[in-house]
């Protein structure tokens, strides 16, 4: 396991470095871990002396250890008994994986009006410096500014492969009617247990795509709301994902923060009268991009050319400006007249971005070097990370499987609920033999049906394990393309990257490494695997490890390490690739 930079990690556990070690040396095959980075809000204040609400340290966690719903005590206690701070545990929850969970609090801890781009760029920097550690994360946040974070993190958090989910609460935890605690459970269990890799947020047991949501409530628990795009899941009895609505990256790369942000920017909402000098001193230098928050369907009165010229001389500078509509819910369109002059300016449109999604992305996009100014309008336009809704002819278009239609004929099905039910039980089947038969055109017929990418078996396997064991190497870049995830375990705790090594299948590994796998075995685990194949001259299995990005001179519970192993056994070939790899020659095992 690579080691981890104590420079980059933040002194997020109580032992701090003890407990960074402990993490990296337990064997995690049971548990998913989730790191929450508790940045402040209402869910931990208590009132002051003057009866206001404010946020008070090292509370939160004290409080949530002390309720049974939020912490299993026993097991922690029984599983962690070598831990000096157990972490917490949430109680079991009918699948067989536990959650552990740790909090890291801020210092200070802020309500959400006092923060700034730079609390969102710490975010994103700790979850940078820990993100192989987790599983997910977890970030409590107070609700006024929660939807710029939500939205910041989802552009800045760039080929993210791990759920990131923000939420707090309406009501202090410490109170009798919160909904904090029911948020942060939620939050917790969907972090560590659920495949949706995107900045979420949390509330009021809806899943939302963080830059689809808006604040629309001071005082209701409904805090929340994604006014274009329904819920990613809906937590009832049981918690109902969209899988299909899953955002994903669609290139093999690795996770990355990019942590600058461009601080002149802002948004100006037109109104009846506003006048010209007003648009202008708001473009004026140093202002490099806005957002203009126009009338229904991105309309501004025809008639003001006064505000046209200003807007366009803004874009002549150089100034990137956006439209966006005042209305809560639909799009920026083309339909009017009233909207060409902003279009004749250079006005982009924003189509139906939220304006915190348009002032973020701004943020983000103006603050990219290697963008130049053309790029960076055409990025406006584009959609990142699913925060606009962009029509796609193709998606339009899923057509009916074949074999669906015969089936549906043949038993005579006609209505669409019938013929739905039928794609349920079939359509995992027919993915499941397409994948095994490298099948890719039938893959994508599939995938345009409607298939959850990350499906997963009895025993745990996705398309990606079953591809990864096969070596299918164009399966996997298929899959890859398509939002398979690379950090799903099975029942065993093997990832796609374990299953691949298994097999030694290199060029596979390369795949899964360049879209950000990471090998999870405790560097223990590790050694034991390297001594064993390099006492058998398995010099392809100390490749596949070093194509992993091992850390070929990790040792075995008695302190041997490959190139002892290889020593032992006389195997040159091993002897020389550890040598090639630069492994230290000088380490010595337990019995000197
Ligand atoms: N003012 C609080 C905050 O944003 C509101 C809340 O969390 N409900 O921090």
């Amino acid at each position: 396991v690579k080691t981890v930079d104590p420079a980059s990690v933040p002194k997020i556990l109580y032992g701090h470095k003890e407990s960074i070690e402990s993490l990296v040396d337990f064997e995690w095959t049971q548990e998913s871990r989730v790191l929450v980075l508790y940045t402040g809000g209402t869910i931990g204040m208590v009132r002051n002396e003057r009866g206001k609400l404010v946020p008070i340290p090292q509370e939160l966690e004290l409080n949530i250890r002390r309720f049974p719903h939020m912490h299993d005590e026993i097991y922690s206690a029984k599983r962690f008994n070598s831990f000096s701070n157990p972490p917490l545990v949430l109680p079991d929850c009918k699948d067989k994986c536990r959650v552990v969970y740790w909090v890291y609090e801020y210092d200070p801890l802020l309500d959400s009006s006092n923060m700034t781009m730079d609390d969102w760029i710490r975010i994103a920097k700790d979850i940078r410096g820990v993100y192989e550690m987790f599983d997910g994360f977890v970030v409590l946040h107070g609700t006024d500014t929660l939807a710029y974070t939500a939205s910041a993190l989802s552009f800045m958090l760039e080929n993210l492969g791990k759920p990131v989910v923000i939420t707090g609460s309406q009501i202090p935890i410490f109170e009798t009617r919160s909904d904090g605690r029911d948020n942060f459970i939620g939050a917790v269990i969907i972090a560590g247990r659920y495949t949706i890799p995107e900045v979420t947020v949390f509330f009021n047991n809806k899943l939302y795509r963080g830059n689809r949501t808006t604040k629309v409530s001071t005082g209701r628990l409904q805090a929340f709301d994604s006014p274009n795009m329904s819920p990613l899941a809906t937590a009832g009895i049981s918690i109902q994902v969209d899988y299909r609505s899953v955002f994903h990256p669609t290139c093999l790369k690795k996770f990355t923060v990019f942590d600058s942000l461009n601080r002149h920017v802002g948004i100006l909402r037109i109104f009846p009268s506003i006048s010209a000098e007003t648009v202008s001193a708001f473009l004026q230098p140093p202002m490099a991009g806005a957002v203009i928050q126009t009338y229904g369907a991105g309309n501004m009165p025809s008639n003001r050319t006064d505000i046209i010229k200003v807007l366009e001389e803004a874009t002549e500078r150089g100034v990137i400006l956006v439209n966006i509509t005042q209305c809560m819910h639909g799009s920026v369109d083309t339909i009017y007249e009233t909207g060409e002059g902003l279009v004749q300016a250079g006005v982009m449109a924003g189509l139906d971005m939220t304006p915190e999604a348009a002032l973020t992305k701004l943020s983000y996009v103006l603050a990219k070097k290697e963008w130049d100014s053309d790029a960076k309008k055409a990025m406006m336009t584009t959609n990142l990370r699913g925060e606009m809704t962009v029509v796609n002819q193709e998606d339009e278009e899923s057509r009916e499987l074949d074999v669906i239609s015969s089936i549906a004929r043949a038993l005579h099905l006609s209505s669409s609920e019938d013929i739905e039910h039928v794609k349920e039980l079939l359509i995992p089947t027919l993915f499941f033999s397409a994948i095994s038969n490298a099948d890719l055109k039938r893959l994508e017929e599939i995938y345009r049906n409607g298939i959850e990418i990350n499906l997963q078996d009895a025993s745990g396997w996705t398309a990606l394990h079953m591809a990864c064991n096969e070596g299918l190497t164009d399966v996997v870049t298929w899959l890859l393309k398509h939002g398979a995830s690379v950090h799903i375990r099975d029942r065993l705790g093997r990832t796609p990257l374990s299953v691949a090594i298994e097999n030694d299948h290199h060029k596979v590994i390369e795949l899964l490494l360049k879209t950000g796998a990471h090998l999870t075995e405790s560097t223990q685990k590790l050694g034991e695997e390297l001594v064993t194949a390099a006492g058998v001259n398995n010099k392809k299995r100390l490749m596949s490890y070093y194509l992993a990005e091992a850390d070929l001179s990790n040792s075995d519970p008695c302190g041997r390490t490959a190139l002892h192993a290889a020593c032992t056994v006389g195997s040159v070939e091993c002897v020389r690739f550890l040598l090639d790899a630069n492994v230290p020659t000088d380490v010595r095992d337990r019995t000197d």
